[in-house]
């Protein structure tokens, strides 16, 4: 049994434990922090944890009932427990994005790279999603000829809170795009503009400008529009179109069943983002769970990956203030994630 301690209590960290005592193999929640206690107790309780609630996050880095960390804390606080847990020598799997700014990345690979081996699996479920994979596999089997473009649609259910400002919607939501889009073209991204369409009056978070459309140019002049909203009205939707040489490829529409029913033909779209990719969030944690079982090095989704989505989303935040096209300069990557 790989015994975890979790950081951070809030929404992720319900789905997370959730599928640990509901359908997951292997790992169980023995230490836990929060910087509030009583959500580290609300969820030690709702789940029957009987795990210790601890007052910071160095006791459950150091507690010896911990083997690896699970840190779901707010986007700005994973780089601290994250940095802790590889100085320990215990593998963490962090939420997505690994920082909110690259050079907090970068003192993870950093951290990484001195440990001398993979200690971070970084939250990008979309790589462990059955259709994104499907997906993948038309593209690298050469069906459709060379990737040329694609489109991505990022409609996440209204209403947007007040925690949802302009940049929050690179960092929180395109960033699964960023992580996705150089996976699928299987090459780095040269520059990214963020424009802002029409306005929409039904957006009621003061400081979000919404939607947003940014464009990913690769190397080779691929190129890749994303539609973002956190203001869908009709559900959550998420589409990824790549157009090929010879064909295209794409996510199902709709991940449901059709009905045909009363003279219509009809789907449900799910109500919020927890559950679409609920499979692909079982198989990232079962995968690092597994591989800490196993003493193997980690293979899923990397710190040098969250570096790079970091890099890109830093692009994308400075292109919001004048929606100009702005370079991507990457570092070498470092053979520990070649
Ligand atoms: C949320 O944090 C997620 O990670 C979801 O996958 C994404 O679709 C949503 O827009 C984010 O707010």
């Amino acid at each position: 049994m790989v015994k975890l301690g979790l950081i951070g209590c809030g929404a992720i960290a319900h789905t997370h434990v959730s599928n640990l005592t509901s359908a997951l193999n292997n790992g169980e929640v023995t230490a836990i922090y929060d910087i509030n206690k009583d959500a580290a107790e609300q969820i030690n309780q709702q789940f029957e944890l009987n795990a210790k609630v601890y007052e910071s996050i160095d006791e459950v880095v150091n507690d010896l009932n911990v083997d690896a960390l699970m840190v779901c804390s707010r986007n700005d606080a994973h780089v601290d427990p994250v940095i802790k847990a590889i100085e320990a020598g215990k593998p963490v799997f962090v939420e997505k994005p690994l920082a909110t700014v690259a050079s907090d990345c970068k003192k993870v690979v950093d951290a990484e790279l001195k440990a001398g081996k993979r200690l971070v699996q970084v939250g990008f479920m979309r790589r462990f999603d059955p259709f994104y994979i499907q997906l993948k596999d038309e593209i690298d089997s050469g069906e459709i000829g060379k990737p040329l473009m694609g489109y991505n649609r990022h409609f996440t259910t209204r209403p947007a809170t007040n925690y949802f400002e302009t940049p929050n919607m690179i960092n929180d939501a395109f960033i699964h795009e960023i992580d996705i889009t150089h996976w699928l073209f299987n090459e780095p991204y040269t520059s990214v503009q963020v424009q802002y369409a029409r306005p929409n009056s039904l957006n009621t978070a003061t400081k979000l400008k919404d939607p947003q459309i940014a464009t990913l140019h690769m190397k080779s002049g691929a190129i890749v529009n994303t539609y973002l909203t956190q203001n869908s009205i009709y559900g959550y939707d998420v589409m990824c179109q790549v157009i090929g040489e010879k064909g295209i490829a794409q996510l199902p529409d709709m991940p449901t069943i059709e009905v045909r029913k009363s003279g219509k033909i009809s789907h449900t779209i799910d109500e919020d983002w927890t559950k679409r990719f609920i499979t692909a969030y079982q198989v990232e944690l079962q995968t690092f769970i597994n591989e800490v079982a196993d003493g193997e090095e980690l293979t899923g989704p990397s710190s040098w990956d969250g570096y790079v989505a970091a890099v890109t989303a830093d692009c994308a935040i400075k292109s919001q203030a004048d929606e100009s096209l702005v370079p991507i300069k990457l570092d070498d990557m470092p053979d520990l994630y070649k």
